[in-house]
């Protein structure tokens, strides 16, 4: 099979407004992005994803692109794009791109076109109608909006503010990999694709997801564009199974090199209930379930796994399946040593690796999100009370992951100058900053480190196959073989000690959370060991 670069590559996801603000207006930026570099290249990262940096009105925080050849104002302008590219790549560096082609922004000149003029091109690059039906959006209510000109309704499956392109029109498709081709042409590693499994859309028929062209459509994508560049693609895909996996993730089917699947943070939620609704504790069994199957389903040459605890839209996993507080760099560990042993590219979301936590949420005011505002008013109007929604937000929500990074302990933890930033810092700064990682060498910084080191160096990382191991429930146990050599990777996933037996008489170890020098081979595990010896 094929080696590609990010087979043995760690991608470090940036939220470009949260992660460092160089110019001193309370929103990040790329200069501030730039400035820490050298701190990405010392965590060992191969590439970065960015999150969106376009033009936008930023209603859904660059989510709503409407000029996806320009940078966004706050966030700077195409020289400093330009040099981040370049200053990425003396740091080995890649830069992966946001791509967001499932909508535009209602400020997009195509849509301004579109509404403006009803006889024009542009109008059919989104969808319209005379009737909406039952569709509704991700941000509460109907996803059809009355567009007053022309007495017609367009399909926004987002906010109101994000209408949705029309996949069929071919010209609309031509754009987008002109788009494309102009960020391939800037030397970029690759493209994250925002929501790419809804643009197969039928919405006559309230079919979203995984629409009957949806893979044409990815093929004839890769061919017009990174077909014949060795770039990472990873497509957001909420209603992937194995089988839909394969299908976007097979290199003969030449459509992208992994896909996200959610079937994990599914297990957040109680079963087929809303987000909001959430799990009190983590289903330990489902998950080493969950991850067993999709482990063993796609096989090296068959398909390809991403590997992720976090992103933008995901609230701290130390605060929802972790113990952020006594246990909260040992359970850190734990969660990073079970998740970039398996096989599949891993994913760092800014402030992972120092083990940032969800935020104390007390008033709405607190809140930004566009998901987490919509849900509350729709939740007060349903008479949900005020306390049992901001338990939701504080559990779920989408700031808990947007909150700025926390670099230091000065103001505003060194992440901005500005008198108020555009969303606070969690008041935990003070004990859970860069510095403060960077200065104990026992940290969780250095976990994750020797994670990315081990993903670049040993090769049975990609190479050797998954086997889920009998264990106490909360116990997390897997061996990867491959030839004669075998590794196990055993975590205990609670505070409380759990029975274990290692069974083998010599082994070395290749990485531990266990207090140096612990002999590992008890009988039981202590709260959230975790660690991964060779045979
Ligand atoms: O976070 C979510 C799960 O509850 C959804 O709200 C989220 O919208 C969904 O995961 C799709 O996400 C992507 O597309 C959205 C954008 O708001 C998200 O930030 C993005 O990751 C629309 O572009
Ligand atoms: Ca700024």
């Amino acid at each position: 099979m094929e080696k590609h670069w990010w087979h043995k590559a760690t991608i470090y996801q940036i939220y470009p407004k949260s992660f460092m603000d160089a110019n001193g207006d309370g929103i990040g930026d790329l200069e501030g992005i730039i400035q820490k570099l050298d701190y990405l290249e010392n965590l060992g990262i191969t590439a970065i994803w960015l999150s969106p940096v376009y033009q936008s009105p930023m209603d859904d925080n660059g989510y709503d692109i409407s000029d996806y050849e320009a940078i966004a104002d706050i966030f700077g302008d195409m020289a400093q794009m330009d040099l981040l590219l370049e200053e990425a790549k003396k740091r080995g560096i890649r830069i992966i791109m946001d791509l967001v082609v499932n909508h535009t922004s209602d400020e997009h000149a195509w849509f301004i076109e579109a509404r403006e003029n009803p006889q024009s091109p542009e109008r059919d690059f989104y969808i319209w109608r005379d009737q909406p039906n039952g569709l509704m959006s991700t941000f509460s209510g109907s996803a059809w909006q009355l567009d007053q000109k022309s007495g017609q309704y367009y399909l926004h499956l987002f906010s109101k503010k994000q209408p949705d392109l029309n996949w069929e029109n071919a010209d609309l498709r031509q754009k987008i990999y002109d788009m494309m081709n102009f960020w391939i042409a800037k030397g970029i590693g690759g493209f994250r694709m925002d929501v790419i499994d809804l643009i197969g859309k039928i919405p006559d028929a309230e079919i979203t997801g995984n629409g009957p062209k949806l893979h044409d459509y990815l093929k004839e994508m890769n061919q017009a564009t990174f077909g014949d560049h060795d770039l990472l693609t990873v497509g957001e895909t909420w209603g992937a199974t194995p089988e839909i996996a394969k299908q976007y993730s097979r290199p003969e089917n030449k459509e992208l090199s992994m896909v996200f699947q959610f079937e994990h943070v599914g297990l957040q939620h109680k079963p087929n209930r809303p987000k909001w609704d959430y799990a009190e504790e983590l289903d330990v069994p489902a998950l080493k379930a969950i991850f067993a199957k999709w482990q063993t389903e796609l096989k090296l040459g068959e398909g390809w796994n991403s590997l992720f605890w976090n992103n933008h839209d995901l609230p701290r996993v130390l605060s929802i399946w972790g113990n952020d507080q006594e246990n909260r760099e040992k359970s850190g560990k734990a969660l990073a040593i079970l998740l970039h042993l398996m096989r599949g590219t891993p994913y760092i979301y800014q402030g992972e690796e120092i083990g940032m936590t969800n935020y104390p949420f007390e008033h709405l005011e607190q809140v930004d999100d566009i998901e987490s505002v919509n849900y509350a008013k729709e939740a007060m109007a349903n008479g949900v009370a005020i306390g049992e929604i901001l338990a939701s937000i504080r559990q779920v929500g989408r700031d808990n992951a947007r909150t700025p990074m926390q670099w230091d302990t000065s103001k505003h933890a060194g992440f901005s100058k500005a008198d108020k930033t555009w969303l606070a810092l969690n008041p935990n700064y003070e004990r859970i900053n860069v510095q403060a990682a960077l200065a104990d060498k026992n940290s969780l910084f250095y976990t994750y480190k020797d994670l990315v080191a081990l993903r670049k160096n040993e090769s049975w990382l990609v190479e050797a196959d998954f086997r889920l191991l009998e264990s106490a429930d909360k116990v997390f146990a897997y061996e990867r073989c491959l030839g004669t050599d075998t590794y196990l990777i055993v975590v205990n996933l609670s505070d409380q000690n759990q029975a274990f037996n290692l069974s083998c008489e010599t082994y070395q170890t290749i990485i531990a959370n266990t207090d140096p020098g612990k002999v590992i081979d008890q009988g039981y595990l202590e709260a959230w060991d975790a660690f991964c010896i060779k045979k």
